[in-house]
């Protein structure tokens, strides 16, 4: 896949390159399209148990293109805010409802729509040198891509707001202590400890990840009557699977158990 991102799977992980360096991998339409195109076949491959999300050069995506925005702007506006619903919502939808865990190795800045992705993903890690700004108020635009929903689930309502609203940087080490990201790693050793840690998710128990995945959103949303009907029904569908059944198998017999993600 070309056009600003690339697409390589390798030892169970879909690993998704945004690869514009030289404009900060700012999201154009073509980089849009070609973005979801690379989550949804991450998706609906069911060789793919794990999906790596980055960004080359200094930066992870610092959001919408705004030279191609402002050109939008210019010539009639209505192309340029339908963007959030032809592109970005599908986009975080595909994220957050693949029945696979998505890991957001956030190399660099992170900014707009850029760090709404990485809060869409399952996990998150950071380089030392990763920081994230919720840039949309200082050029007047409201939240987008989840952020309005991910921000006060990572670190709660107070937080979410002076990070929307302030849209103050918060460098790796800030974001480690709100709970914004799962670890930070030296630079020199991202690639590697994401790739890694992709690969440990790809080995698991994917389908028990992926009934995590359905309940913790169901949760997020519900009461917990309803929440404890989803999940015995999540739990009968894992309880029904191959992985569970030689998962027990092993554990009665002493044995390392190997998930084959059925
Ligand atoms: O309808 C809709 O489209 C709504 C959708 C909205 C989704 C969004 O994502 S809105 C938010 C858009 N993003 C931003 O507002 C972030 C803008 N960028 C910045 O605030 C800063 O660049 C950063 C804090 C991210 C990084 O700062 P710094 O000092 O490390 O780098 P820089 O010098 O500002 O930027 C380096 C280059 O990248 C520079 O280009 P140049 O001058 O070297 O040719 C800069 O213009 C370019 N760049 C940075 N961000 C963007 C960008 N070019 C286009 N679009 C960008 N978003």
């Amino acid at each position: 896949m070309s056009d600003g991102v690339q697409y390589e799977v390798s030892g169970g992980v879909a690993r998704v390159l945004l690869n514009r360096p030289d404009a900060l991998n700012a999201l154009t339409t073509t980089m849009k399209e070609a973005l979801r195109e690379a989550v949804d076949r991450a998706a609906g491959d069911r060789h793919v148990r794990a999906v790596l999300l980055t960004g080359a050069g200094r930066a992870f995506c610092v959001g919408q293109d705004l030279r191609e925005h402002a050109e939008a702007l210019a010539s009639g506006g209505a192309a340029a805010l339908d963007t959030v619903r032809r592109h970005y919502n599908p986009i975080v939808t595909s994220i957050t409802t693949m029945a696979k865990p998505v890991v957001a190795a956030v190399n660099g800045v992170a900014a707009g729509a850029g760090a709404s992705f990485a809060f869409a993903c399952d996990f998150r890690i950071a380089a030392e040198s990763a920081r994230f700004q919720m840039a949309f108020s200082r050029i007047g635009l409201t939240a987008d891509s989840g952020a309005s929903w991910t921000l006060p689930r990572l670190v709660g309502a107070a937080r979410a707001t002076e990070l929307l609203m302030l849209a103050d940087p918060v460098d790796a080490k800030q974001a480690l202590d709100l709970g914004l990201v799962n670890q930070v790693v030296a630079d020199a050793e991202l690639g590697e400890r994401a790739t890694e840690f992709a690969e440990k998710l790809a080995a698991g128990p994917t389908l028990a990840y992926a009934a995590i995945k359905e309940a913790l959103s169901y949760g997020a949303g519900h009461s917990l009557p309803e929440t404890l009907e989803v999940e015995a029904g999540l739990q009968a569908r894992c309880g029904a699977t191959e992985d569970h059944r030689s998962a027990t198998e092993s554990f009665v017999a002493k044995r390392q158990v190997q998930f084959q993600g059925r």
